[in-house]
């Protein structure tokens, strides 16, 4: 063929589709070749150095010139890595792939029977408990040879693995090596999916909530693995950085899906990791071209778009696109019409080549070009149909993984093209229902079984028994052998923890008498004081971890960015414009390399990423860090939430500061700022012990006492805590109150009245608190009712205590029966109560159910409004006059005082009664 012809003739669609830019008829062939027969020369006489020097100095020379050269991110669809650079493969090929094939075997079988188990009437248990076999059977390869060569487990000390973010769907396969490997019985095979049998059973994602022996991060809700790996290795970098430990040669793997590259928290953080040259982290995208309902790409590539957005976001691209067997195909092509003719293809068309026959496959994808078909003219069409896609040869795994891991500088994402139900035929190979499929026939699984030479008779197959070989056999022996020399067993997770003496409030009396009491300051900057003054704990300061998504400034932080700078691994590399002379030592932006705060910019689902990675290093690494992660408290839950149920999922601890909260009192900002309902969306979290302090002594207590909770008595819980901004003077901490602070209310101020009519309680939260304690007074003075105020730190942990409590003494109606919290301080305690807070009704209401008082609930529904403070809590009716008003009318109610009394006081309080209902206002 013509050297025109070499360049020219691609389809323009095709070469956009796969991020190439459009090619171009060579005008001038002799000329061409000319150029070429230098390269050749300097590349074989001077090496690929020179090359590089010359091409980029004659782009350089053309740009100079005017002459545009568009930028390349794409190179063409085959291997990165040529056969010649490829290393010799360390393993028993052999070995390895009977193991491979039995876990495999063993992966299917356990997701057959979870979905043959029948309920005793002939139907399946809940129709079948589900189960996925093809993701696994895609990426076997992908796993088996990191798993023999690779992964490094915790070792002697405990800590110094791999941390590894499994592909969720891919867990069947995860269990099946542990299978093999002795650390998961049978019976726990058995019950896949079943974890409620009395032998216990395996869940069916990794959820180190369900098994913590076993799994450490969950990773099925797509998008939050791959962007969780990121800031984690850069947690990594910034223990090491800091000095507290030592994580070289710890490298953070996570496998993902090429569909999973559709979520934006995928590919949303890549750039940090470039930025911050983490060349501990790995990527292994699985390409098999699929997601759920079809292609990833039908009428693209993938793996061309994916290599363009890495590449050019800086990352190393390792492309596995072809098996072995392809090389001597590609060698022999001198044209390079066979790369071409593998770039011009499209995914949804190499699908459908799939589980075609090898006529088909000769006539469709060589036989477009003739040249092509003399190129397999000596292939059978059996071996056409045989060759591999390139994340199903070990030889070309291992070479991406020993490349990914030895790179420097960089992190690396290695693209693996594999089939989708590999190895499962009929039953789903290839096929657009190969993600759900979960049963095979008789036929399929004797076809498997054979294909993969399982030792399991025809009798036997139709069972799917599951199968290992004795613990003599060279296959236990070898995958043993491997896993012993890579430092043990992975995933692993370690379920005792170091623990850390956490400082006592005593400690902090005296910063509470000097820094908080008197004065007039917000919640906020109570917590601020907080965090400053634990920084400097010789016991605690060095672990706690501030993260920030460029809010320090918001929250009145700033200070602390010299006191312990802000951590970038390059240090300071310009003189920051707030530092006026070198002798300046506080108040400036001030990076560092062993900076303790992250600021990690505009980005709440990275910054949640940095709280799990800090939050799990006790397990992780051995170290209690200490996260508080302080955000504007409206795009926590609602915008991370899931993040944060990831958070709860892998055991993390730690301190999330809803900054801002109160959909009244961060007044001017209006609707999508002032947060009243994240405490609606905290109580869902089991692990999430929500609080809505008034007063700044209140979160000294609740931060003392949840660190040593967490870190001292080794509990497992997040604390969220709302601090607000408005100020106002801090009163000193009343005596014995840290109980009622912690579980979640206690009396704050009695007023007694002479000769008074009647007597109410007012549950008051937050900044709302105020106000209760005003209509305490308006009460009092103007309608002779006493009153007790309380505040109400958590309606969610007192309602949680109450159903505890309930549930036991419907479990157990013969005892003496419990008592919870909220009614034993309510003892005796007479009146309507009255609640207002912050926050959405729903959040105080969950007392409802617990009470037998009179109780009614007055809180901030509707989605909010700029305005003043008092304009918003007068509209919310959350204001003094409202609380007044609502314990007026409850004593009405109860016949206690006349109706007409509460009307009056509506009109003298200056309340509209026919203003509009703020829910819909
Ligand atoms: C956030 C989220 N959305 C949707 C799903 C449901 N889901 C599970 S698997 C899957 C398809 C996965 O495709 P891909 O990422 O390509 O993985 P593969 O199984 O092909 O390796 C989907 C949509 C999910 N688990 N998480
Ligand atoms: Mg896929």
């Amino acid at each position: 063929m013509s050297d025109a012809k070499l360049l020219g003739e691609v389809d323009p669609a095709v070469m956009a589709a796969s991020g190439q830019v459009e090619a171009q008829i060579d005008v001038d062939p002799a000329e061409t070749r000319e150029w070429l027969g230098s390269l050749d020369y300097v590349l074989k006489s001077k090496g690929a150095d020179r090359v590089r020097y010359l091409v980029k100095a004659l782009e350089n020379r053309a740009r100079r010139d005017g002459v545009e050269i568009p930028i390349e991110t794409n190179t063409p669809y085959v291997n990165t890595i040529p056969p010649d650079k490829q290393p010799a493969y360390p393993g028993n090929r052999e070995t390895e792939r009977r193991i491979k094939s039995i876990i495999r075997w063993n992966a299917m079988a356990m997701v057959v029977r979870a979905n043959k188990k029948t309920d005793g009437h002939g139907g399946l248990i809940g129709g079948g408990v589900g189960g996925h076999i093809s993701t696994f059977a895609s990426s076997a390869t992908l796993y088996e040879v990191a798993f023999n060569h690779f992964f490094r487990g915790r070792g002697e000390s405990g800590y110094s693995g791999d941390l590894i973010y499994f592909q969720g769907h891919a867990s069947p396969g995860m269990y099946s090596r542990a299978f093999l490997e002795g650390r998961l019985p049978e019976a726990k095979l058995e019950n896949f999916r079943q974890e409620l049998q009395p032998e216990g059973g395996l869940c069916s994602y990794p959820h180190p909530w369900l098994m913590p022996d076993f799994w450490e991060y969950p990773t099925v809700s797509m998008g939050l693995g791959p962007i969780m790996a990121i800031y984690q290795a850069r947690f990594n970098e910034y223990l090491k950085d800091r000095g507290l430990k030592d994580t070289t040669g710890q490298k953070v793997w996570a496998f993902l899906g090429d569909g999973e590259c559709d979520e934006p928290e995928t590919l949303g953080a890549i750039t940090l990791a470039s930025r911050e040259k983490l060349d501990n982290l790995i990527f292994v995208v699985n390409c098999n071209l699929q997601r759920l309902d079809g292609p990833v790409r039908g009428n693209g590539k993938i793996i061309q778009e994916l290599e363009a957005i890495f590449r050019g976001a800086g990352w190393n691209v390792i492309k596995v696109v072809w098996g072995g067997d392809w090389d001597v195909l590609l060698a022999k092509d001198e044209s390079g019409l066979l790369a071409k003719r593998m770039t011009e293809i499209v995914d949804g068309q190499y699908q459908k080549y799939v589980g075609m026959p090898g006529a088909y496959i000769r006539e469709h994808f060589f036989g477009k070009y003739p040249e092509l078909l003399k190129l397999v003219e000596n292939y059978s069409d059996e071996r056409l149909e045989k060759m591999k896609r390139g994340g199903h040869d070990p030889e070309k795994v291992y070479a991406a993984y020993k490349a990914a891991v030895e790179h420097k500088n960089q992190p690396t994402v290695i693209l693996a093209k594999t089939i989708k139900g590999y190895g499962l035929g009929e039953a789903g190979e290839g096929r657009n229902i190969a993600h759900n499929q979960k049963k095979m026939n008789d036929n399929e699984l004797l076809e498997f079984r054979s294909r993969f030479g399982i030792p399991i008779s025809d009798e036997e197959v139709a069972h799917a028994p599951f199968y290992k070989p004795p613990a003599s056999s060279h296959e236990i022996k070898y995958l043993l052998n491997r896993r012993e020399t890579l430092g043990g067993s992975v995933p692993s997770r370690p379920t005792v923890h170091p623990k850390l003496e956490t400082p006592k409030l005593e400690d902090y009396r005296k910063f509470m008498s000097t820094q908080l009491e008197g004065k007039p300051i917000s919640t906020t900057n109570g917590f601020v004081r907080l965090l400053t003054r634990m920084v400097k704990d010789s016991t605690i300061g060095k672990y706690i971890v501030p993260i920030v998504p460029d809010e320090s400034r918001t929250f009145g932080m700033e200070g602390l960015f010299t006191e312990i700078g802000i951590y970038a691994h390059a240090g300071q590399l310009y003189e920051p414009i707030d530092r006026k002379d070198a002798e300046q030592k506080l108040g400036y932006y001030k990076e560092a390399s062993d900076g303790q705060i992250l600021e990690e910019g505009i980005t709440e689902a990275g910054s949640m990423s940095s709280f799990n990675a800090a939050g799990t290093a006790y397990s992780a690494h051995g170290i209690n860090m200490i996260p508080f992660y302080i955000y504007y408290s409206m795009f926590g839950f609602q915008r991370v939430g899931d993040s944060i149920w990831a958070a709860a999922d892998m055991r993390a601890k730690g301190f999330l500061i809803g900054g801002t909260a109160g959909r009244t009192t961060l007044n001017g900002e209006g609707l999508q700022h002032q947060d009243g309902h994240s405490h609606l969306n905290a109580m869902a979290f089991p692990t999430v012990r929500a609080y809505d302090p008034a007063w700044a002594y209140e979160t000294v207590v609740l931060v003392l006492d949840g660190m040593r909770r967490l870190f001292q008595e080794d509990e497992t819980g997040i604390y969220y805590i709302t601090v607000h901004n408005e100020d106002y003077e801090m009163p000193k901490m009343p005596e014995s109150v840290e109980e009622g602070i912690i579980k979640g209310i206690y009396k704050f101020a009695s007023n007694e009245v002479p000769d008074a009519k009647a007597r109410v309680q007012l549950f008051g939260s937050g900044a709302i608190l105020r106000y209760a304690l005003d209509a305490q007074k308006i009460l009092a003075e103007k309608y002779q009712v006493a009153s007790d105020v309380w505040s109400v730190t958590s309606y969610t942990q007192l309602r949680r205590d109450a159903q505890t409590c309930e549930r036991w003494n419907m479990l157990h109606p013969d005892q003496a029966p419990r008592k919870s919290y909220i009614e034993t301080v309510l003892d005796g305690v007479i009146g309507p109560i009255i609640s207002a807070s912050d926050n959405v009704r729903a959040v105080a209401e969950q007392l409802l159910p617990y009470l037998t008082m009179d109780y009614y609930v007055l809180g901030c529904d509707g989605l909010g409004r700029s305005e003043t403070r008092q304009a918003l809590r007068r509209h919310f009716e959350v204001d003094a006059a409202s609380i007044t008003i609502a314990a007026l009318y409850r004593l009405s109610k109860q016949g206690i005082i006349p109706g007409s009394e509460v009307a009056k006081a509506i009109q003298d309080l200056g309340f509209d009664p026919e203003k509009q209902n703020p829910l819909f206002a």
